[in-house]
């Protein structure tokens, strides 16, 4: 932090006389920036000799970029602004008032370790106190999320009303902070500009006029790769000059005070609104790229000697002596207590507690809210006047309802009424606002769009487009920018529009957003909703637009998964989601949207179902059938069909929810069956039904009358031709079959 005070440790011989400033920095900060350069230089070669000791077990340093990482510090506000930095940040977070011993903790990982209680490697910064947001080895995902970081400071300046704690639900669980002229600091290097998630983020923020700093670290190589293979002519500055509303920088970034006038005007532009940042600052990197990579095997002596001629350390100790602000002897002092300090801080952080096993599941999910809890199990009000476009359900309007309202209504419904209970609810995804031209809307030249299946329709007429938006056409960016929304309180609920087309949220849904309770040792969360379109039977939706793969999103542990059968089911289910402390992937099937199995009428505003309770759809003696979404009516037909022709009685379980799910409702019935068939949608090898039947193989094992059996799709793609699409997808034919084979055996 930047300090004008004169350190009382140094005697007045250390400190020349002068009220000289240099680009507004004085004596005593660079003095406190030399402290801090040479500190960070310091933990980092203590952790490379731990690590040949073998008493820390990974290093990656930040030599060569500590004068950037003070200046931006300098500039900035600990626990005011936001900060996503990245592995060369070091001198960044002491400047920002973290200590060598946190990072001592963080090297040995210590259960005290600020960053994650020793769960990630070191220099994977995190400490809540200064607002530096946790953060993965993943190159790059934290750009979009500070994008999402930006926009909810923004957002919370703009409705202070939606920052207000509630009791009951998420809300009271995440405190919510934010000044109106706040900015969100990112950095990266410069290979992962190659990213196409750094594109979408500086679109997304010169389009919105966010205030977020971008600040490339280029130092030229991305481990061995140079910059010239990364980035086409070199240079990055060049290629991202054309986007609007930014103020661009480049800079010799191992100067501390060239840099720190850099980030001044960045951060004027940004505090007074005009937009984001870019800030490219040219540094070294003298200690190749971690502890793993000799970096003699791809650069020459020469270059790395030209570099090491720029070393900013060096080159600060060199500026102090020759504008006399320091002499050596005060140089020597600084070092001198630098060290003596090291060598406590190393042999405290040696002695500190290790975690021990039992606390791996710790912050797996929220440890406050769970919504498996009775909490989240509320019943239908049935006759429940809907609400209405203006937000009110006044009780003298009569009750439209109609009894058979469609998934698709229920499901509008349920966002409707939360959006009205929880200002910080947000919806964005591909098409989901009504019109983004609103003049049109306003205007009454149009009705509006509200998703391809018009599942958000109204929301954005109702409740403006500060709040239902249309996000640019990719799904890392509703992901990411989501995730660093919610990082900050906010509850976004995204469309994706299609699961077809979810991968490219794939790092963010893996790597990210279930992760970061965990690896930050519950200091951060991201509680959201991912809504997703999922299925197929569509006849014509082919291979595109009829995938499931739910199973990888079940084998995410910190993800829930939630995939209703009908429309009761995705009301209450999808209020637990937006109301719960965890992120939840809320898969709706296409197919069901407006089938007419399923419909109900609108159950109130507080209807729940909590999650990993599965329903008994059908009870039944002879043998048990697991299964979920489309499938469900599928099953239900060939069940009532056996029972018909054959008098065999199926009861059937709908899972609802795939993580949790409901083991005990499927034990007790395989304990009363003694036979199981397991049906889904998905291609059958590897999918979800093969954990259940491993399951009930290994737990029920002498329970069992019969193997267990799975019914899915063919282990191939969903085509076109609907005679081929048939023969793919599990037909209510398949498991008529499947149940009567089960049943004879
Ligand atoms: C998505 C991803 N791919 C690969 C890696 C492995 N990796 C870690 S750092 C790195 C190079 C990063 O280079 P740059 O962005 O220039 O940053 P620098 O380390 O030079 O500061 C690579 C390839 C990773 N962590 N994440
Ligand atoms: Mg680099």
């Amino acid at each position: 932090m930047a300090t004008t005070k004169v350190d009382p440790k140094l005697n007045e011989s250390d400190i020349a006389k002068t009220a000289k400033t240099y680009q507004g920095l004085t004596s005593q900060q660079l003095i406190d920036a030399y402290r801090i350069m040479f500190t960070s230089r310091r933990v980092d070669d203590r952790e490379i000799l731990l690590k040949r000791q073998q008493k820390v077990f990974f290093q990656i340093s930040g030599a060569g970029h500590e004068a950037v990482g003070v200046a931006a510090a300098f500039v900035l506000k600990p626990g005011y602004d936001w900060f996503y930095p990245y592995y060369r940040d070091r001198a960044l977070c002491l400047a920002l008032g973290a200590t060598p011993y946190e990072m001592l903790l963080g090297a040995v990982g210590a259960t005290d370790d600020p960053s994650s209680g020793g769960r990630q490697m070191p220099s994977h910064w995190a400490f809540k106190r200064l607002n530096v947001v946790t953060q993965s080895s993943a190159t790059g995902t934290q750009i979009l999320q500070a994008v999402g970081c930006a926009e909810a400071g923004r957002y919370f300046a703009q409705h202070p009303n939606a920052a207000r704690k509630a009791e009951g639900d998420y809300r009271q669980f995440k405190d919510v902070q934010f000044q109106g002229d706040e900015i969100t600091y990112v950095s990266l290097g410069d290979g992962t500009t190659s990213g196409g998630e750094f594109w979408e983020a500086l679109n997304t923020a010169s389009n919105r006029c966010l205030p977020v700093i971008f600040c490339v670290e280029d130092n030229q190589y991305a481990i061995s790769v140079p910059v010239e293979v990364q980035t086409s002519g070199g240079n990055i500055s060049r290629l991202v000059s054309g986007f609007p509303n930014f103020h661009f920088e480049e800079i010799d970034g191992t100067d501390p005070v060239v840099a720190y006038a850099a980030f001044k005007r960045a951060a004027d532009h940004c505090r007074a609104g005009h937009g984001p940042a870019f800030v490219h600052v040219h540094v070294i990197r003298p200690y190749s790229h971690s502890l793993s990579d000799d970096e003699r095997l791809y650069r020459p002596d020469g270059e790395r000697q030209a570099d090491a001629a720029r070393d900013p350390v060096h080159r600060l100790q060199l500026f102090l002596l020759r504008e006399g602000i320091l002499d050596e002897k005060g140089i020597n002092k600084i070092e001198k207590e630098i060290d003596e300090q090291m060598q406590a801080d190393t042999d405290r952080a040696l002695e500190a507690a290790v975690p021990q096993p039992d606390t791996i599941y710790n912050f797996v999910y929220s440890p406050d809210l769970d919504p498996a809890s009775a909490a989240f199990e509320t019943h239908p009000a049935l006759a429940a006047p809907e609400t209405a476009a203006d937000g009110k359900r006044s009780a003298d309007s009569p009750n439209k309802t109609s009894p058979n309202k469609t998934m698709a209504d229920l499901i509008n419904a349920t966002l409707r009424d939360e959006m009205h209970r929880d200002e910080r609810v947000i919806i964005f995804g591909e098409d989901v606002a009504d019109a983004s031209r609103e003049e049109y809307l306003k205007q009454k030249l149009i009705k509006g769009k509200g998703g391809v299946f018009k599942l958000t329709a109204g929301l954005q007429l109702q409740f403006g487009s500060d709040r239902v938006f249309n996000s640019p056409l990719a799904e890392a960016n509703i992901v990411g920018r989501a995730t660093g929304m919610a990082t900050r309180g906010l509850k976004p609920v995204v469309e994706i529009q299609f699961f077809d087309y979810i991968w490219p949220a794939m790092m963010q849904l893996r790597d990210e957003l279930p992760i970061i309770r965990w690896r930050s040792n519950n200091a951060f969360s991201a509680p959201l909703v991912v809504r997703v379109a999922i299925g197929g039977y569509l006849t014509g939706g082919a291979i595109y637009h009829s995938q499931c793969g739910e199973s990888i999103f079940t084998h995410t542990p910190g993800l829930r998964v939630v995939f209703p059968s009908n429309a009761l089911d995705a009301a209450g289910l999808l209020r637990t989601a937006i109301r719960c402390d965890d992120p939840v992937l809320f898969l709706e099937h296409k197919r069901l949207y407006r089938e007419t199995y399923g419909r109900a009428p609108y159950p109130g505003p507080d209807y729940m179902v909590p999650f990993g309770k599965a329903k008994i759809v059908q009870p039944g003696t002879d043998l048990t059938v697991i299964t979920y979404g489309a499938v469900v009516p599928r099953a239900l037909q060939a069940a009532q069909k056996l029972e018909r022709e054959h008098q065999v009685s199926v009861e059937l379980i709908d899972l609802r929810c795939l993580n949790p799910f409901d083991w005990d409702a499927i034990a007790a019935s395989v304990k009363k069956t003694n036979r199981a068939l397991i049906a889904y949608e998905d291609s059958l090898s590897w999918g979800y039904g093969a954990e259940i039947a491993a399951r009930i193989a290994d737990q029920l094992f002498h329970h069992l009358d019969a193997p267990v059996k799975r019914v899915a799709a063919a282990d191939t793609f969903i085509a076109y031709q609907p005679i081929l699409e048939n023969a793919i997808l599990p037909q209510s034919s398949d498991l008529f079959r499947a149940m009567k084979e089960l049943a004879e055996f």
